[in-house]
């Protein structure tokens, strides 16, 4: 009996030395030595920096390090001045930054020299689509860390003060300084006393981290909760009830950070219900939190059910506003023109309101990228972004420099990720969505890095030392470099572009099925249903060609963008092939740069991506000897179902639009495995979401 109770402590004592579930995310810290801490001033942010250099500081053992926060003009905001011994910052947050990047650079052996640091944007802020009973939109990695129905729905527990602690702390650790708590697609209950109370506990967790919380609010909340009979944004009465709800909001945390609003668009109510515009409405709210300094973050992402193509629709609202909106409003705007497409032209209105501050919205989460399933690094997606030229004041004029400030002085510059977060124990649900995460927070700082630096950090900081190997000498480091860091970094870095090539390549958009937005559907168009919610109003296919064409002889959406793009993307000759079909209907025998038609040329596309998923496998399964059992096991199960995933996005994509090319796909590539039929019928058995 006792040699039974002995080996079960052994084989547990031995699982938990090995097991890694991710919950600690980038933030293992690994052998710290002691360090000395100096800093004159006390306070719960400057406590968290020291304790985070003492439980992580891998420099020189029994060295000193000075904090010290003094006044420099060459800081901006909360950033800092920093060399191995040393952080210097104008706050309190900007030292425990400055802390994070120092542990960061020492475990991954960055180099320290004298430099200073600012943050691009000013707010850089997570959104959750978390709804008050717990269940998050678009979210796949269980439910929200905020919100649970039930009859504890109120009650705050330790578990959740920890949780959000570990959340705080590891956003603060990447620069995160903003979370809107709640869905987009809010409740009215949200501004009810109950629900503040539990914002108020949540923001006292994540104060002393440099997070402000932000709140959804529906527009239609006076009416519904208020006893109000309207909630047109011009009647006093409207104004004056979101002046008193502010103020109380403002009562139970002092820092708050402002409300997000999503209004007429997919059902929401907004100022348009009433005859008014969307700056009205905003403005209405802007004037509300403007004493407290509070913000308005008013989404551009609406469309009419009009038969104007919908990639023009948040342009043709907005622009004959700009000018309009308070300069405490900001204007949040997704990166493309659709919707978080695995790859979309930038939005046209970046750069083109110039006198209203603009900040972009990306997704976090994987909504359109194979949600937890898929192994998606979409930080090179997001680069191709914040560096797409917009020649809105000249060439240069980039996305980032038109939105953080550089090119348009405002007061406010801000950018949103739609997060991928929740009570799953590695947060994420796949071990590497948890890079995008993080790939959000170090973008958001620094627009300029590259999504190379950035992979390397994160699988540095993820996954070094979890293997069999032991403490490392030079020998398995650069063993380790050579056969773990740099496969595992390519593999992030080209699996983008293989799910735009297995999902839509060529510029292809929008052709999933149903409301998932998991698997394939291009055939997808039930009766009755709007034609811009419908897969063949995006594909254009028939039986002369494929592509939406929106070039002068189509909906003209060329139109808004700045020359000379919008001359490059008319050009057939100078249109980048990502976005061929985005902006152009061509015939199945059209010539592409490869010489291929264009119907080969999708084959090739599609095949390329499902061999690239393949080829990851390989990775994967080569570099088991470097990772922890657990995330190996869980990462090798996920490639499989992409790779299957990925063979029936082709099968059902190359097969439906061969019924309108009648060509055949190229004898040199793989054949079908699948049956149209059966992957129809498949589809219209699933139910919603695919579950993993
Ligand atoms: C779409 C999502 C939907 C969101 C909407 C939005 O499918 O769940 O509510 O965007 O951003 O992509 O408001």
């Amino acid at each position: 009996m006792k040699t039974i109770v002995h080996l079960v402590i052994f084989v547990l004592v031995s699982i938990s030395v090995y097991a890694e579930d991710g919950h600690n995310l980038w933030l293992r810290r690994l052998n710290p030595k002691p360090v000395n801490v100096v800093c004159i001033k006390n306070s719960s942010t400057v406590s968290l920096a020291k304790q985070e250099l003492q439980n992580g500081w891998m420099g020189e053992a029994g060295a000193s390090v000075n904090l010290v926060i003094k006044t420099d003009k060459a800081i901006r905001g909360d950033g800092f001045r920093i060399n191995a011994n040393s952080i210097q910052a104008n706050t309190e947050l900007g030292i425990l930054y400055g802390v994070y990047e120092l542990l960061r650079r020492q475990q991954t052996g960055e180099a320290i020299q004298e430099e200073i640091c600012n943050p691009s944007y000013e707010r850089r802020i997570l959104n959750h689509w978390d709804n008050l009973d717990g269940s998050i939109e678009r979210g796949y990695a269980g439910q929200s860390i905020f919100w649970r129905k039930g009859n504890d729905a109120y009650t705050i527990t330790e578990t959740d003060k920890t949780l959000w602690q570990e959340y705080a702390r590891a956003n603060a650790s990447i620069g995160i300084n903003g979370a809107v708590l709640n869905n987009v697609n809010a409740s009215q209950l949200m501004l009810t006393n109950e629900c503040l109370q539990r914002v108020k506990a949540i923001a006292e967790v994540l104060r002393p981290y440099g997070i402000k919380t932000y709140l959804s609010v529906k527009f239609s909340s006076p009416a519904q909760i208020g006893g109000l009979k309207t909630s047109d944004p011009l009647n006093p009465e409207v104004a004056q009830w979101w002046k008193d709800k502010v103020k109380e909001i403002y009562s139970l945390i002092p820092d708050f950070g402002g409300f997000l609003v999503k209004a007429n668009s997919e059902g929401q109510p907004g100022p348009q219900d009433f005859g008014r515009t969307h700056a009205d409405g905003a403005n209405m709210l802007a004037n509300a939190l403007n004493p407290f300094g509070g913000i308005v973050m008013w989404r551009a992402f609406v469309y009419s059910a009009s038969d104007e193509d919908r990639a023009k629709q948040a342009y043709l609202e907005f622009m004959p506003l700009d000018g309009q909106f308070r300069d405490n409003v900001i204007i949040q705007v997704k990166n493309g023109p659709i919707d978080f497409q695995p790859r979309e032209p930038f939005s046209p209105l970046f750069g083109a309101m110039k006198k209203t501050t603009v900040m972009p919205e990306l997704q976090i989460t994987q909504e359109y990228l194979g949600h937890s399933v898929h192994l998606a690094f979409l930080s090179p997606m997001w680069e191709e972004f914040l560096q797409s030229d917009t020649y809105q004041e000249g060439a240069g004029s980039t996305v980032a420099r038109c939105t953080d400030g550089r090119i348009f002085p405002q007061k406010h510059s801000a950018i949103a990720g739609v997060a991928n977060i929740g009570l799953d124990a590695n947060w994420c649900g796949h071990p590497f969505a948890q890079a995008n995460w993080y790939a959000f927070g170090r973008l958001a700082w620094n627009s300029s890095i590259r999504s190379e630096q950035i992979a390397d950090e994160w699988i540095k900081l993820t996954f070094e030392g979890t293997g069999n190997t032991n403490e490392a000498t030079l020998d398995q480091t650069m063993d380790w470099n050579l056969n773990f860091l740099s496969p595992v970094k390519q593999m992030m870095l080209d699996s983008r572009e293989a799910i735009v090539d297995f999902m839509m390549p060529l510029g292809l958009h929008h052709i999933f099925s149903a409301n998932g937005h998991y698997g394939p559907g291009p055939w997808w168009a039930p009766k009755g249903m709007r034609k811009d919610w419908t897969p063949p109003y995006y594909h254009q296919a028939d039986s002369l060609g494929i592509g939406f064409d929106r070039t002068e002889s189509g909906s003209n959406g060329v139109g808004q963008y700045h020359e000379p793009l919008r001359s490059v993307f008319t050009n057939l000759a100078t249109c980048p092939e990502a976005y061929l079909l985005w902006f152009h209907h061509l015939p199945w025998d059209y010539k592409t740069k490869s010489g291929r038609t264009l119907w080969s040329e999708l084959c090739y596309h599609y095949d390329g991506g499902v061999q690239q998923i393949r080829h990851f496998q390989q990775v994967w399964d080569r570099i088991e000897r470097y990772v922890d059992r657990d995330r190996f096991v869980d990462v090798q199960k996920r490639l499989r179902d992409q790779s299957l995933n990925a063979l029936e996005w082709k099968d059902a994509c190359l097969l439906y639009f061969q019924k309108f090319s009648r060509m055949p796909v190229p004898y040199d590539l793989e054949r079908p495995m699948y049956n149209l039929d059966y992957l129809i019928e498949k589809d219209t058995k699933r139910v919603g979401v695919y579950h993993h």
